[in-house]
């Protein structure tokens, strides 16, 4: 049955009353982006509503950025992003961190002056912005005039308060760490982070009352425990403080590079106390111009690594307390990456560079990776293969090949302009009506900094679209139902708008090159004008282009496969002649060597009308594989780029009608229709298809033809009832699941 297109429309909406679809020709005027939609949601620690103050650490200067650094400032700048897109007023900190003994070392070490130094190497975290694409309102620097008049004041404040007072210490400190420890709290002899240390003898020193913090911190994390996230940091956080807190030592007179402390300059603050005060120094805190304070203090959003935490969540809230100042909304410490599964560390030298990494695969795919492969809050484990899989599973397959796909169609059968939909039918609606909800709940995720949740929803949306392109076949209405065609395509569009909308703050640059193909005008891209802004039937196209492209498996990987497959020849070849004609050979299908591979290249083959000519990689390092199949009655030529596909791969070559081909590519067939078997979308190219119970090592080329194998296996080879590839009953496996007939075709034929 199908739906009156304004009787659809009101029961779509009846479902999101706040946001009612309003076709092309009724176009609502937006006169800002926040008119319509201002807030997030509100939390136990944001209102959703209050300017947002949101901060990475500042990065010391002793060595220039790495992949950790790029993952924090990333992780601030998907939030900031999404935040401002949702018409919140956001202030987005970075900057670096230059005073201290660590940094005075490496300084000397390379035989610079402390100041050139840090001059030279804040300027390589300041450029690490530009490649990782990060929005940062203001950049931060401990030795900038004002950020020192900044501290200064909070000193005052403090020792006006009586919780600075005059002493002498001795006692372990790690220059690396730059960090105090309890002789309690050493490990064979080093820090508890595996850090050096060294004993200070008897040095005169201020000292802050950190044990008079003891209790209000306490009560503040009994009262307020929403402050440090994740949970589970909040007992770490808990458990330190109630074991009982020592006074902290806040100057230093061993060294110079610091600020020095207000009358009396022999003493340098303590490196901590000068960093921490950068999140109020670069509002304005204590100066003439302290609008920006006014307005943010205090941040929302303090974001760390772990390793930084105690100073985040125990010094800094117990400066504050004792400065009778308002405390941040949050403390978000995220996990630590390591590199295949050994930590990063510059004496390993597995050090990733994310320069590198952005001029290797750009930056949309890094950004993408970093934050959708692991979970905020957890540790996570840097390998180049799980890079290229994820991004060619999620970002080129599901997301590039679907928006290229829906363009090229739109571009060359709807006279090169948006299509005018017809009457929606219940499966329109809800494709529609699930664009439209996942704003909510992506906005859901990032109040709650869960990022890569918001990635998987923006992944599952792009999914869920590709289910519906593949059940509608747009591509075989164009001769017998057009209007039906441009209903599809238009829905289609639809929700590409509210995903390239969506995911601008994961991969800002794809997603508006994606929303530039659909002709969404440039200052229509904020989650308001998801509200009621659809696409303008009629509006002309460029022609569209690749988006997101596919990445060459690391050689690594190639060269086990060409290893393996080396080793199984070999094999073949040492067992004697003899004896491989007696031992009968099991004609199963454990003796096909069937894998995933992907359409590169295809076009019609110039003399053979049912054939198209294609290329197809299946993870070979000698390139993709010239392959001829006759589906020209079933498929469109634009269809077939980018599709994955199951290739029987241990066939001999032979030529089809003059073009030598060198597979063949499994379809499921029922006489009438004849579609493609697919691999799950995040199978891995080039491996193969496994069938449980049937293990075989694959036949030769040879064998095949001469022992009729393909006789005795292709009658058992079909569909079962949801369309799942099977040889007897039993479904072919990759390492992501199953493998199934495009639209699901059941009970059909597989060949
Ligand atoms: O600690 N995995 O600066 P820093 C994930 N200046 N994140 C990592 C990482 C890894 N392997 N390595 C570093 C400082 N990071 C102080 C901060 S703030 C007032 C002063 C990230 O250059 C993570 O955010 O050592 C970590 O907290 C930060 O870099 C440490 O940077």
């Amino acid at each position: 049955m199908k739906f009156p297109i304004v009787s659809c429309l009101l029961a779509w909406t009846s479902l999101s009353p706040s946001s009612a679809f309003t076709p092309s020709f009724q176009r609502k005027t937006i006169t800002s982006s926040s008119s319509l939609f201002s807030s997030t949601p509100s939390t136990a620690f944001d209102d959703g509503e209050r300017p947002f103050q949101i901060t990475t650490p500042i990065y010391y200067v002793n060595d220039k950025p790495h992949i950790g650094h790029a993952y924090t400032s990333t992780a601030c700048d998907v939030i900031a992003r999404f935040m401002r897109l949702s018409g919140r007023d956001v202030f987005f900190l970075t900057g670096t961190d230059e005073h201290g003994q660590k940094v005075e070392q490496s300084a000397a070490k390379k035989g610079m002056e402390c100041q050139d130094f840090v001059n030279e190497v804040s300027q390589s975290f300041r450029d690490l912005l530009g490649v990782m694409n990060i929005s940062n309102d203001y950049f931060v620097r401990t030795t900038d005039e004002a950020h020192k008049e900044s501290v200064k004041q909070l000193w005052k404040v403090l020792t006006k308060k009586g919780y600075i007072y005059k002493g002498t210490y001795s006692g372990w400190y790690s220059v690396r760490d730059e960090c105090f420890y309890n002789e309690s709290e050493l490990v064979d002899g080093k820090a508890p982070t595996g850090a050096e240390v060294e004993w200070v003898a008897k040095e005169e020193s201020y000292f802050f009352k950190l044990s008079a913090m003891e209790e209000p911190l306490l009560k503040m994390y009994e009262e307020y425990p929403e402050m440090i996230a994740p949970k589970s940091r909040l007992n770490e956080v808990k458990s330190f403080v109630s074991g009982g807190l020592r006074d902290l030592s806040v100057s230093r007179t061993s060294f110079k590079w610091g600020v020095p402390v207000p009358d009396d300059e022999d003493h340098i603050m303590y490196v901590w106390i000068d960093a921490l005060a950068n999140y109020m120094s670069a509002l304005g805190y204590g100066s003439d111009n302290s609008e920006d304070y006014e307005k943010f203090w205090p941040a929302a959003l303090h974001v760390v690594g772990k390793d930084i935490l105690r100073f985040h969540a125990v010094y800094w809230p117990a400066f504050l307390l004792a400065a009778d100042l308002p405390l941040p909304k949050r403390v978000y410490a995220h996990g630590w990456w390591t590199k295949d599964g050994e930590k990063i560390s510059k004496s390993l030298g597995n050090v990733i560079d994310p320069v590198e990494l952005v001029d290797k695969y750009g930056v949309d795919a890094t950004r993408f990776f970093l934050m959708s492969e692991v979970p905020f809050g957890n540790d996570g484990d840097f390998s180049d293969l799980n890079f290229v899989y994820r991004c060619n599973a999620n970002l080129a397959n599901e997301l590039g090949n679907l928006a290229h796909r829906v363009c090229t169609l739109v571009y060359k059968n709807c006279d090169q302009s948006i299509p005018t939909p017809g009457e929606f039918l219940p499966e329109d609606v809800e494709m529609l009506e699930n664009a439209k909800s996942v704003r909510d709940i992506a906005a859901g995720h990032i109040a709650n900094q869960a990022i890569s949740q918001y990635a998987t929803t923006m992944i599952n949306l792009v999914k869920d679209a590709n289910k519906y392109i593949d059940v509608q076949a747009p591509w075989a209405l164009k001769k017998t139902d057009p209007e039906r065609m441009s209903t599809v395509l238009y829905v289609l569009m639809e929700t590409l708008r509210h995903v390239g909308i969506l995911y601008q703050p994961l991969i800002p640059d794809s997603a508006n090159k994606i929303l530039d193909q659909l002709t969404v005008p440039a200052d229509e891209r904020t989650f308001a004008h998801l509200e009621s802004w659809p696409l303008v039937s009629g509006t002309k196209m460029d022609a569209p282009q690749i988006v997101l492209h596919r990445f060459e498996v690391p050689g690594e990987e190639a060269e086990k496969q060409q290893q393996k497959q080396k080793q199984q020849k070999q094999k073949q070849k040492q067992q004697p002649k003899k004896q491989q004609n007696n031992v009968p050979l099991e004609k199963d299908v454990g003796r096909l060597d069937i894998r995933v591979g992907v359409i590169t290249k295809a076009w019609e083959h110039e003399e053979a009308d049912k054939l198209f000519c294609e290329e197809i990689d299946i993870g070979e390092e000698s390139g993709p594989r010239q392959i001829a199949s006759g589906l020209r009655d079933h498929y469109k030529l634009e269809d077939l780029e980018g599709q994955r596909v199951l290739v029987l791969t241990n066939l001999k070559s032979r030529k089809l009608v003059g073009f030598p081909s060198h597979g063949m590519v499994l379809c499921a067939s029922n006489g009438d229709t004849t579609e493609f078997v697919e691999p799950p979308a995040d199978a891995k190219i080039g491996e193969r298809i496994v069938v449980d119970g049937y293990d075989g090592e694959p036949a030769t080329e040879n064998q095949i033809g001469k022992k009729k194998i393909l006789d005795a296996v292709f009658p058992d080879l079909k569909t079962n009832d949801d369309g799942v590839a099977t040889y007897k009953g039993i479904p072919f496996m990759t390492s992501a699941g199953e493998c199934k007939a495009k639209s699901g075709l059941a009970n059909a034929e597989v060949a």
